[in-house]
């Protein structure tokens, strides 16, 4: 007979050192049956038990060829829903802290984007003139609505190929829930910033006139991330007045005139290998999140290269941080006996529609 459930009260107490013990033990005991996914904005305490690291995307389609019964997701909420939907339906994904979510994802709902399309559809034809398209970033639900307005999905890694995808289908985009990443990618395929509209949901029309509605191309939902929306121009100013030979390289989370000024715009995957091939004797000004940023700083010293952290104030993914180690160890140890914890579990009709609009842009890879 398997032990009782273990609660995490259990676990606030004991120290970092005391739970990497547990999670090894754990880990070790469940070998082949689970694997721990860590993504890169994870603090290093739970980073460095991962067994593969990497982007959002990367890490679901990992999980889904993995063999494993289990999939631990140390990353937030929407990433643990895709690794659902892309995974097996015999495998079980967990997220160790239920509170990980995304503050991102959480500014576009079902509910706004429901009335937003009838907003829309009130001024133009949406289904036959608009593609919807979601980030990664979003719940799935709004994946699903993407699937059933034949949408699709896009990561910061492949956002220009989905939008050209679109075009080719659709004269506009509807871009949740990210301006950032819309304009940044809108822009850099040519797309005048006149033809780009913010949509402020909480206004009527999403606060534009009907002429502005007719004569865009992407309607870009008012939605950022509170983490990359602290770099800005005057941190690049000033940082190059000291070290004029400064390469910068941008989050497309990031705000228009940050990735204007940077060298090098991409997402998570491209910051590493951008950094990591580059030069030795090159110093870096680097604008995404904090933990990563200081671990590629000490993987690349050595190689003589300088990577900075563009904003002066720390600047973490506090719901990434949310995943300790106490809440690893607690999973683990629940699975050791048997029980699972934190299951993420997409209802299946969202599942079906969510797959769609993940298919359509896997398909382009
Ligand atoms: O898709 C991801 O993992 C995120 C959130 C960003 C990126 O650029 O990799
Ligand atoms: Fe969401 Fe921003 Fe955190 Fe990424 S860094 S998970 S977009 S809040």
């Amino acid at each position: 007979m398997s032990a009782a459930l273990k609660p995490i009260q259990d676990y606030s107490l004991l120290t970092d050192d005391e739970c990497d013990v547990r999670i090894q033990a754990a880990k070790k005991t469940l070998g082949e049956r689970c694997v721990i996914l860590g993504h890169h904005y994870q603090r290093n305490e739970v980073f460095k038990h991962a067994d593969v690291s990497g982007d959002s995307l990367k890490l679901s389609k990992y999980a889904a060829e993995s063999k494993a019964d289990y999939i631990v997701f140390c990353g937030v909420h929407f990433m643990a829903e895709v690794a659902d939907i892309l995974s097996r339906p015999e495998q079980v994904t967990i997220l160790p802290d239920l509170a990980a979510g995304c503050s991102m994802a959480d500014m576009a709902n079902l509910k706004n984007v429901e009335r937003s399309w009838q907003e829309l559809n009130s001024v133009l034809n949406a289904d036959e003139q608009i593609t919807p398209v979601t980030y990664i970033n979003s719940a799935a639900d709004l994946k699903a609505f993407c699937g059933r307005h034949d949408g699709i999905v896009c990561t910061s890694s492949n956002a220009e190929k989905v939008l050209n995808w679109c075009f080719d289908k659709r004269e506009k985009i509807l871009f949740f829930p990210d301006e950032h990443l819309g304009r940044n990618t809108g822009y850099r395929m040519g797309i005048p910033q006149e033809e780009m509209v913010v949509w402020d949901f909480s206004q009527p029309l999403g606060g534009l006139t009907e002429e502005q509605i007719k004569s865009a191309k992407m309607i870009l939902w008012k939605g950022f991330c509170s983490v990359h929306q602290m770099f800005q121009t005057k941190q690049i100013d000033d940082f190059k007045k000291k070290h004029p030979d400064t390469i910068v390289i941008a989050h497309p989370e990031a705000n228009f005139e940050v990735c204007e000024k940077a060298d090098y715009v991409g997402s998570t995957e491209m910051i590493l290998k951008t950094v990591r091939e580059a030069k030795p004797n090159t110093r870096w000004l680097v604008a995404t999140e904090l933990n990563l940023v200081n671990r590629l700083k000490e993987e690349v010293k050595d190689q003589k290269k300088e990577v900075h952290f563009m904003s002066p104030t720390v600047a973490m993914c506090s719901t990434m941080f949310r995943t300790d180690p106490q809440h690893l160890a607690w999973a683990l140890e629940n699975l050791v006996e048997g029980h699972v914890v934190n299951q993420i579990q997409v209802a299946s009709d969202d599942k079906l529609m969510a797959k769609k609009s993940l298919d359509s842009m896997l398909s382009l890879f």
